[in-house]
């Protein structure tokens, strides 16, 4: 198997049965395998509601381990919609010809600053700087500000070797406090201040709302952001071709960075609270049990994607779900493809070549199905180009 090469582990289950069976924490998860499927449950937000006790649908499931409810994630139309609807412009900046702009000098640095450095370690060095760097333009707050987050090391969500580990994510949770107390005494055109004074439902919205926000944008594009990267690295690196492809024709980036997001499908999936008793590919769906919408999987559809398993850089349909489905489609996604859109162009300008020096892989374990979702340490060497 190739080095950037992500498997599918769900594929005999997903044709077979349609359904796989996860336990967690004694609350156990059917994950929905298949495409149509996903989408369906996606849709079907009565039965299978996001709004359940804080933490819930996350897989591992956070109940242990926050009270805090991240917001418009863990609430149901139709206080969704309003929520929603209170913070959807501020996320499509992204869109802006200011931030792309803002965003391609942050990546023509980084990867000037690579290519002196020649060999590094992408996770720590490269990913985890971009990601954090390019959050300052996403919360607009100053650019040094990135050196916090980015001190706080690769796993301050979740510690190495446990995913759960709740002292780990105090850390972030006292953080988003004190920045939500700093905007009240002090506010300014940043992302707290803009939501400390948005009127929702003819109040303004609390401190523990914005905290539930300001949760849901730190963890929610960090992990995922930090693989999509590097594996987007590690891929280029093995296909030198697809480089000078996207070289030579430039106007199929979107397309290809589309079908790298399908491919890696940084988020494996996402639950949903069964509110009465249901049915999914003929098993029984149980009322209060937990059901996973398994958006990797989905991705790997062959009734749906040809050839499933390899990236074609301008695949023509390509409705995958990497970043959900319906209702709560990832609000970080324009944000999260203008990052892959810049990278990918800048890559193609300043390098030639990517070597790949040693790597160790990152794997989640889901019960019988073992997933690859990107890299604990991969180190490369970046070759500039004339
Ligand atoms: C939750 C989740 C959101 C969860 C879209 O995903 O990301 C996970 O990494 C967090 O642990 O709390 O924010």
């Amino acid at each position: 198997m190739s080095k950037s090469e992500l498997s599918d582990p769900f594929e005999k289950a997903r044709t077979e049965k349609g359904i796989g069976v996860i336990n967690d924490q004694n609350d156990p998860v059917q994950m929905v395998l298949r495409h149509k499927d996903v989408r369906r449950c996606a849709h079907n937000w009565k039965t299978y509601q996001s709004g359940a006790e804080p933490g819930r649908i996350v897989v591992p499931s956070e109940v242990k381990i926050r009270d805090t409810r991240q917001i418009p994630f863990e609430v149901d139309p139709p206080e969704h919609g309003e929520y929603r609807a209170l913070i959807e412009d501020w996320f499509r900046r992204p869109l802006n010809e200011d931030y792309e702009k803002r965003l391609q000098e942050q990546i023509n640095l980084l990867v000037e600053e690579t290519l002196d450095l020649g060999k590094l370690e992408v996770v720590s060095e490269f990913a985890l700087i971009l990601q954090s760097r390019a959050l300052t333009l996403l919360l607009n707050i100053p650019y040094e500000e990135a050196q916090t987050w980015i001190s706080w090391g690769i796993h301050v969500f979740r510690s190495e070797d446990n995913p759960l580990d709740g002292a780990k994510a105090n850390i972030l949770y006292d953080y988003i406090d004190a920045q939500i107390d700093k905007a009240i005494e002090n506010p300014g055109e940043d992302l707290y201040s803009t939501l400390l004074s948005s009127v929702f439902q003819g109040r303004t919205l609390t401190k523990e709302e914005v905290k539930g926000i300001m949760i849901l944008t730190f963890a929610g594009g960090r992990d995922t952001v930090i693989n999509a990267v590097t594996n987007t690295i590690s891929y280029f690196a093995e296909n030198p071709k697809s480089l000078e492809r996207l070289r030579n024709e430039p106007e199929i980036i979107g397309k290809a960075v589309e079908e790298l997001v399908r491919y890696f499908s940084p988020l494996t999936h996402m639950g949903r609270v069964v509110t009465e008793n249901a049915e999914i590919c003929e098993h029984a769906i149980k009322k209060d049990s937990r059901i996973s919408l398994c958006w990797a999987s989905a991705n790997r559809d062959a009734s749906v994607f040809e050839n499933p398993n390899e990236i074609i850089l301008d695949r023509k349909m390509n409705p995958h779900v990497a970043f959900g489905f319906s209702h709560h489609n990832c609000l970080g996604a324009h944000h999260a493809r203008q990052i892959l859109k810049v990278l990918v162009k800048t890559l193609t300008h300043k390098v030639q070549s990517i070597d790949i020096l040693s790597h160790q892989d990152n794997h989640e374990e889901w019960g019988e199905f073992k997933r690859k979702v990107g890299f604990e340490r991969i180190e490369v060497n970046f070759n500039r180009r004339d």
